[in-house]
C-alpha cells in the first residue's frame, strides 16, 4: 500500500484551524487544570504518524493505545492518525507544536532544518553495529537530557527516540562504493544533513517527502532512495527498483514529541500514565521492529521483488571514510551543543559496545 501526497496540505489545514478542539477542553489546549478541579474524563489524544498503517511507528502507537487505555481504565483514549490522514512529516510536526494533536512522530531527518542537533543520527557509521547497542543508547535518560533544550526552543517535548532498523539503499543497480553514488539523483527525507551524507559520496540528493517517492521513482525523477526494509517493501518501492543495498549506514531512528505546553499543563495522575506507558511500549516496539524487518525482507525475496546485495566490511569501511567530512557539517550547523552530543554519543557507544556481547541482526535492529 503507497499513497500519493498531493492532497495532504489540505488536511493539515483543516487540522491547524481545529487546534485544541478535542474532547475534553480542559486537558487537551495546553491549560493547566486547577489542582481543585477534577478532570473531564474520557480524554481523547490525537496521535500522528509519519507512517501508514502496518509499519513501525503503528505498532507503536497501537501497543501504546493498548497501554494507557488500560493503565487509565479508559480515561485516556489514543486517536492515531496514520500517514496520509494529515500531512507530511513537517507540517505533524506543525500539529504537535500548536496542539491540534497530542503527540506526533517527527523524525530527525526530516526534523533537522528545525531541530540541527538531532541531525546527528542522519550521520552515517556514527552508531554501533550491534543493535543492543543502539538501543540502550537511544533509551539513555542521559541522551534524551542533551536533546530536551533543542526540543523546547521549538515548544516541542521529546518523549522517547524510537529506533525502526537499519537504513538501506535501493536503486537500479548496486550501490557498492561511493562512485555508483556519483551524480546519483537520491531522494533522501527533506532535512539538509539527511543530504549531506549523500553528496559525501558524490551523489545528487532530492530532499522530498515520503509519499512523493513511490511517483518520483516512478517517472525516474530521481534514480534511488534510503529506507529501512519495512518501508521498502509497504510503500512499494520495490516495483519501481531492482536493487536493495544492505550496507547499514545508521538506524532510521524516529523521535516522539508531544507540545511542551500540554505535556506541562497535563494533570500529574495522566504524566504518570503516560510516562509509563512508554516505558513499557519501548520493548515491544524494538521487538515488533526487528519482526516486522525480517519478515517484509524474505516477503521480498520470496517474491523475487528486488535482488539484495550485501556490502563487506571493507565495502563498508570505503563509505564509513568518505562520511566522515559530514561531521564538520554538523558541528558548523550546531556549534557547541552539537559537538557535545557528538562526542557522549560516541563515548556512550564505545562503552556500551565493551559491555554488551554482540548480538546485531542484519536488517532489523
Ligand atoms: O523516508 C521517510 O521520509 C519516512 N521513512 C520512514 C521509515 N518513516 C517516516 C519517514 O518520514
Amino acid at each position: 500500500m503507497r499513497i500519493t501526497g498531493h492532497w495532504l496540505p489540505f488536511l493539515a489545514i483543516l487540522l491547524l484551524s481545529m487546534a485544541g478542539c478535542s474532547e475534553s477542553e480542559s486537558t487537551s489546549l495546553g491549560k493547566a487544570t486547577p489542582e481543585t478541579t477534577p478532570p473531564e474524563y474520557p480524554v481523547t489524544w490525537r496521535f500522528a504518524l509519519e507512517e501508514i498503517e502496518g509499519s513501525v511507528q503503528h505498532a507503536y502507537a497501537q501497543a501504546l493505545k493498548e497501554s494507557i487505555e488500560e493503565r487509565s481504565d479508559g480515561r485516556i483514549l489514543l486517536d492515531i492518525f496514520p500517514y496520509g490522514s494529515l500531512g507530511t512529516s513537517a507540517q505533524l510536526t506543525e500539529l504537535a507544536k500548536n496542539g491540534s494533536v497530542q503527540l506526533a512522530f517527527a523524525s530527525p531527518g526530516h526534523l533537522a532544518d528545525q531541530i540541527p542537533e538531532v541531525g546527528v543520527f542522519t550521520l552515517h557509521y556514527l552508531l554501533s553495529d550491534d543493535g543492543n547497542v543502539n538501543r540502550q543508547l537511544l533509551a539513555s535518560p542521559e541522551l534524551l537530557a542533551m536533546f530536551e533544550t533543542p526540543y523546547a526552543s521549538r515548544n516541542l517535548k521529546l518523549l522517547a527516540f524510537v529506533p525502526e532498523g537499519w537504513m538501506t539503499w535501493t536503486a537500479n543497480k548496486p550501490l557498492r562504493s561511493p562512485a555508483d553514488f556519483q551524480d546519483l539523483r537520491i531522494r533522501t527525507m527533506t532535512s539538509d544533513m539527511a543530504a549531506a551524507s549523500y553528496r559525501a559520496y558524490g551523489a545528487q540528493p532530492e530532499q522530498t517527502p515520503f509519499s512523493q517517492v513511490y511517483t518520483d521513482l516512478q517517472l525516474r525523477k530521481i534514480d534511488a532512495q534510503a529506507n529501512p526494509v519495512f518501508a521498502i517493501e509497504e510503500m512499494e518501492f520495490y516495483e519501481v527498483q531492482s536493487t536493495l543495498t544492505i550496507a547499514r549506514p545508521t538506524q532510521f531512528i524516529a523521535s516522539l514529541v508531544t507540545n511542551r505546553d500540554w505535556y506541562q499543563a497535563l494533570p500529574e495522575k495522566q504524566q504518570q500514565w503516560l510516562d509509563s506507558s512508554l516505558k513499557e511500549v519501548a520493548e515491544i516496539a524494538w521487538r515488533s521492529q526487528e519482526e516486522l524487518n525480517q519478515a517484509r525482507l524474505k516477503t521480498m525475496l520470496e517474491g523475487e521483488q528486488l535482488k539484495v546485495v550485501e556490502l563487506t566490511e571493507e565495502e563498508r569501511a570505503v563509505f564509513a571514510e568518505a562520511s566522515q567530512p559530514v561531521r564538520q557539517d554538523y558541528i558548523n550547523a550546531t556549534g557547541e551543543r552539537g559537538t557535545e552530543i557528538l562526542k557522549r554519543i560516541q563515548q556512550l557507544v564505545e562503552t556500551l559496545e565493551n559491555q554488551a556481547p554482540e548480538s546485531a541482526s542484519e536488517t532489523g535492529g
